[in-house]
């Protein structure tokens, strides 16, 4: 941190005095694999919260269990490790009572798709301002190599070791059909500027912000996203000057097409089977209501919250 500010302990210096280096939200030291696409993810959501300066002290970062959801340590904002599967009732609660917050959510595909599907849903529905990243590495990584919705047909884990029989579940695909979604986007973390770019629109975005990042996973998925990180060829960028650009990329990335993210419809056309991954914004309407808005509640002083804890306490006082 730059200037010698200390609003949180009351020596009434502005915010506006603060500034922040990428170095004061680093926390502990990540303890992902090598190789992990974790890192770069982390990384990306580092340089955002520099680039926007938002304080530590008014940013949340919720997650559940995972690998991707150690997340929240590895800053210095507030967050909340969760539990398997409840990172969005969470963020919810948290957004709910404090609109006021930087609100981020993290979840692994187990977490968002397998156990937290319900509220994935429902939270899409509720359109709550918040980021919510799904770290898709197409398996359970913490627990050591099971099948998750995301898994490819056929790929071998320690719960299928046959092979998965199901095609996997598509989590674009799932949100753009829910109704009030409201920012749909897909991004990898092995292109740094793209996935910036996507977390920026992201936040930006008012309302609630589905980022898929494709997620690689050296330790049991090394081979899933192998030929789109070799070959730019595999990859097509939806552009559109209302979309996500970046113009760095144009002579890596030259398989490109303009969609228009208020097209719903193409939208989930393009979300669905391709024969190349694509990168980019899908959808987006910042006209959708937000449920903290239909739900706006006056934020209770210090005083009164202890208050109302104290009356809480004493109906079980002996
Ligand atoms: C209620 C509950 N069920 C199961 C588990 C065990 N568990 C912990 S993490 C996890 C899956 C993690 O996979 P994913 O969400 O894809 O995250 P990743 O590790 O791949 O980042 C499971 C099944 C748990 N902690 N809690
Ligand atoms: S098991 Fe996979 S997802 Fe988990 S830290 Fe290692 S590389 Fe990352
Ligand atoms: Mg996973």
């Amino acid at each position: 941190m730059i200037s010698t500010s200390c609003s949180l302990l009351g020596c009434g210096v502005d915010d506006d005095d603060r500034s922040w280096l990428m170095e004061d939200y680093a926390g502990g030291v990540p303890k992902w694999c090598p190789g992990c696409g974790d890192h770069a993810i982390l990384t990306a959501a580092e340089r955002l919260l520099e680039a926007e300066q938002l304080p530590p002290e008014r940013t949340v970062f919720v997650s559940g269990i995972g690998c991707s959801s150690r997340f929240p340590h590895y800053l210095t904002t507030y967050g909340f490790h969760g539990i398997h599967g409840r990172a969005l009732p969470i963020a919810t609660g948290v957004k709910l009572r404090r609109p006021d917050l930087h609100v981020f959510v993290v979840m692994g595909d187990g977490d968002c798709c397998s156990i937290g599907a319900g509220h994935w849903i429902h939270a899409v529905r509720y359109n709550m301002n918040m980021v919510a990243l799904l770290l898709d590495n197409g398996i359970y990584g913490l627990t050591k190599n099971q099948t998750s919705p995301t898994t490819p047909q056929h790929h071998t884990s320690n719960t299928q070791p046959k092979g998965s029989f199901l095609m996997p579940l598509n989590p674009l695909s799932v949100t753009l059909g829910v109704s009030n979604a409201s920012f749909v986007a897909q991004t990898a973390d092995w292109i740094p500027a793209h996935l910036y770019a996507t977390l920026r629109a992201a936040y930006r975005h008012r309302g609630f912000s589905f980022v898929r990042v494709l997620q690689r996973c050296p330790q049991y998925t090394s081979d899933l996203f192998e030929e789109a990180v070799r070959n730019p060829k595999f990859i097509e960028m939806l552009v559109h000057p209302d979309g996500i650009e970046t113009p760095e990329l144009d002579k890596i990335y030259t398989n490109k097409r303009v969609h228009d993210p208020r097209d719903l419809d193409m939208g989930r056309h393009l979300a669905g089977p391709a024969d190349r991954v694509r990168l980019g914004l899908f959808f987006r309407d910042e006209s959708r209501e937000l449920y903290e808005e239909l739900r706006q509640q006056r934020v209770h002083t210090a005083q009164e919250r202890i208050a109302r804890l104290n009356k809480e306490f004493d109906k079980y006082a002996v």
